[in-house]
């Protein structure tokens, strides 16, 4: 299928997005959102596809939603804005694990967005924020949720109260990203993180992605339940014997996602 808005490639399991329109910092706009939704969701069914990795073309990740597109609606026209309503929401609950890997600008509805993913590589030199207080509004994709849990309230509240953004070394030592990588490094470091997620055993991998993501969503014994019963649950895959038997016979395993 072709998109506009995006470009998607494959590197046997996994599956690049990036992001692509340069011309506008890769702003989020409705054909953008259409695009995404409907790449992950060919993605969510291919079973090759393991792992997929988000990035932006040009000078930077994703400068937030279009401004130029936003300015002429009214709220009834954003509540029914279809995917760009729900993009964010489909990243958030997406099964399979997404590293974004951030350049330049990752901004409101960009940084948003790279929230939603599992793990955050930046380019040294990236900015980080939710600036959509500049513009009269406040973060619409999860920005105030996400980013207070990532870095706790007071640092959340500077970023969203004033709109100043943080550098990547600042979000790495906030904990808002998972690691920052030297200036042109994002794609390569990504990619070699998404092909060692690829390379584990599937079922395991979902399940690890369900369980750390229910940490954020309930009671610490919620939480701890329902890591409980993943992790039994994978005592009635043949990936779990395959992968303790590999290891008693000092060889690789070979993971069949069954
Ligand atoms: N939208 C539209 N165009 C944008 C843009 C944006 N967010 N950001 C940049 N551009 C465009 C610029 O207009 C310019 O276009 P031309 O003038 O060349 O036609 C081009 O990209 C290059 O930008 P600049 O010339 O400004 O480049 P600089 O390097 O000087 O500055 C900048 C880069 C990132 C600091 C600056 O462009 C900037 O401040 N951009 C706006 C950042 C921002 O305010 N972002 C937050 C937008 S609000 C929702 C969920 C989420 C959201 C909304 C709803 N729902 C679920 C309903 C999210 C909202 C937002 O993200």
């Amino acid at each position: 299928m072709e998109y506009q808005t995006i470009a998607l490639s494959r590197e046997g399991p996994v599956a690049v997005l990036t992001l692509n329109r340069p011309e506008a910092l890769n702003a989020m706009n409705s054909a953008m959102a259409r695009d995404l939704t409907q790449a992950l969701e060919s993605l969510s069914k291919d079973d090759s596809v393991r792992c997929l990795v988000i990035t932006g073309s040009g000078k930077g990740f994703c400068a937030g939603a279009d401004i130029r597109e936003m300015a002429g609606m009214s709220s009834t026209e954003v509540a029914r804005a279809g995917s760009l309503l729900s993009i964010w929401e489909t990243v958030g609950k997406y099964p399979k694990p997404i590293v974004a890997a951030l350049s330049g600008f990752a901004l409101g509805g960009g940084l948003e967005l790279a929230m939603c993913c599992d793990i955050i590589l930046a380019a040294q030199g990236t900015k980080l924020g939710q600036p959509e207080i500049n513009i009269g509004i406040i973060p619409g994709g999860g920005g105030t949720q996400r980013l207070t849990r990532a870095v706790g309230r007071y640092k959340a509240m500077e970023m969203i109260l004033t709109g100043s953004s943080i550098t990547a070394d600042e979000a790495a030592s906030a904990g808002l990203v998972s690691r920052v990588v030297p200036a042109g490094q994002h794609l390569q470091e990504a990619m070699k993180i998404a092909q060692t997620i690829a390379s584990k055993a599937p079922i395991a991998v979902r399940l690890a992605k369900q369980a750390v993501s229910s940490a954020e969503e309930g009671t610490l014994p919620d939480g701890l339940k329902h890591e409980k019963q993943l992790f039994l649950l994978l005592f009635s895959t043949k990936d779990k014997e395959e992968g303790m038997k590999a290891f008693l016979e000092k060889r690789p395993p070979v993971f069949t996602g069954e």
